[in-house]
C-alpha cells in the first residue's frame, strides 16, 4: 500500500484504561496529554470520557496554562466561565485558590445556571495539599438508573430552576469571611436564572440523567418545602457513596468529567494546607428533557 493508501485506512487506538471505582472514573495510564495528539487517540478519549464519566491522568506536570487551553481545544470549544475573571495571560482558564476561599464543597454540576452550561470540564492540580483537598465525582446517569419506576416517571416530568445565587452558607472554617463574600459577589455579578428538566437526555450516550446539584433554586410548580423534600430524594441517589468515585491529587494530575452526566464536590478538609487547581470549560448544547423540550434561560442580570 502506498503511503497515501495508509493514510486513509482508519485506524482506533487502545488507551491503557484502568477503571477506579465500580460506577464511574478510570485512569489512562502512559499517555501524555497535549495538542498534538493525533485524532484516532483524541477519538478514544472522547469515548473513554462518555463511558467511564470522569477520566484521570497522572504526571502532566508538563502541562502549563496554555498547554492545557490548548489541548482542550481537542475536545471542544473551550469558552471562560459567565462571571468570574480568567487567570492572566489565558483566555479560558478559571482557577480555584482555596487560600481565597474557592472551595467547592457541595455537590454541583459546573455553570448549570445558564442553558448550554459546559459539556465538559479538564481541570488540572497546580498545588496539591500533602493530604486531604480529594474530589469526589458522582454518576448521575445511574442515578437515574436505579431509581424505583414510579420515582423516574415523577422525575421524567419535574423542572428545576438554577441560579447562580443559590445558597453559599456553606461552612468553611479555614476562609476568611471577607475574601468569602468577595468572592460570592463577583460570582454573582451577573445573576442568571435558567430552566431545566430534572431528567436530561445524553445527548451522545442517550442515556437519562439526573440534572440537579446545588444551584438549584427550587422544582417548578412546587411549594419551598415540597421543593426540598423533591430535591432531597432525587439528590440522595446521585450522591450515594457507591455512585462515587474519590480522586487524591498529586501536582500534574489532570481530570476530565462529562459534565452531563456527573455531579462533583471538592472535600474541604485540607485546613490552611495551599491547594490550586486550574480549569478549562468546553462549551455544551441547550439540555433536552424526555420529551424534547428545551432547558431555557429566564433572567440574565
Ligand atoms: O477543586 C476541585 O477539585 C474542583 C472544583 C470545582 O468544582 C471545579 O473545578 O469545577
Ligand atoms: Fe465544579
Amino acid at each position: 500500500m502506498s503511503n497515501a493508501a495508509l493514510a486513509d485506512v482508519p485506524h482506533t487506538v487502545e488507551l491503557d484504561i484502568q477503571p477506579v471505582a465500580g460506577r464511574i472514573g478510570a485512569e489512562i495510564r502512559h499517555l501524555k496529554l497535549s495538542a498534538d495528539l493525533d485524532p484516532a487517540t483524541v477519538d478514544a478519549l472522547q469515548a473513554a470520557l462518555v463511558q467511564y464519566k470522569v477520566i484521570f491522568l497522572r504526571g502532566q506536570t508538563h502541562l502549563d496554562d496554555q498547554a492545557q487551553e490548548a489541548f482542550a481545544k481537542l475536545l471542544g470549544e473551550p469558552v471562560a466561565h459567565p462571571t468570574v475573571p480568567v487567570v492572566d495571560g489565558t483566555r479560558y482558564l478559571m482557577q480555584l485558590d482555596g487560600a481565597e476561599g474557592q472551595r467547592a464543597n457541595s455537590w454541583h454540576t459546573d455553570v448549570t445556571f445558564v442553558d448550554a452550561y459546559p459539556k465538559a470540564s479538564i481541570l488540572r492540580s497546580v498545588i496539591a495539599p500533602a493530604f486531604g483537598g480529594d474530589t469526589v465525582w458522582a454518576n448521575t446517569a445511574r442515578a437515574y438508573e436505579e431509581l424505583p419506576q414510579p420515582l423516574r416517571e415523577l422525575a421524567d416530568k419535574l423542572w428545576a430552576v438554577h441560579s447562580n445565587e443559590y445558597d453559599y452558607a456553606a461552612i468553611k472554617p479555614d476562609v476568611d469571611p471577607q475574601r468569602l463574600e468577595r468572592y460570592r459577589q463577583v460570582f454573582t455579578s451577573t445573576v442568571y436564572e435558567t430552566e431545566h428538566p430534572v431528567v436530561r437526555v445524553h445527548p451522545i450516550s442517550g442515556e437519562r440523567v439526573l440534572q440537579l446539584g446545588h444551584f438549584v433554586k427550587r422544582i417548578k410548580g412546587y411549594s419551598q418545602a415540597d421543593s426540598h423534600h423533591l430535591f432531597n430524594l432525587l439528590q440522595g441517589h446521585v450522591t450515594r457513596l457507591e455512585n462515587t468515585v474519590r480522586w487524591r491529587w498529586q501536582a500534574g494530575d489532570v481530570a476530565i468529567w462529562d459534565n452531563r452526566a456527573t455531579q462533583h464536590y471538592a472535600v474541604d478538609d485540607y485546613g490552611t494546607q495551599p491547594r490550586v487547581v486550574r480549569r478549562v470549560t468546553l462549551a455544551g448544547e441547550v439540555p433536552q428533557g424526555v420529551d424534547g423540550q428545551l432547558s431555557r434561560t429566564t433572567r440574565k442580570g
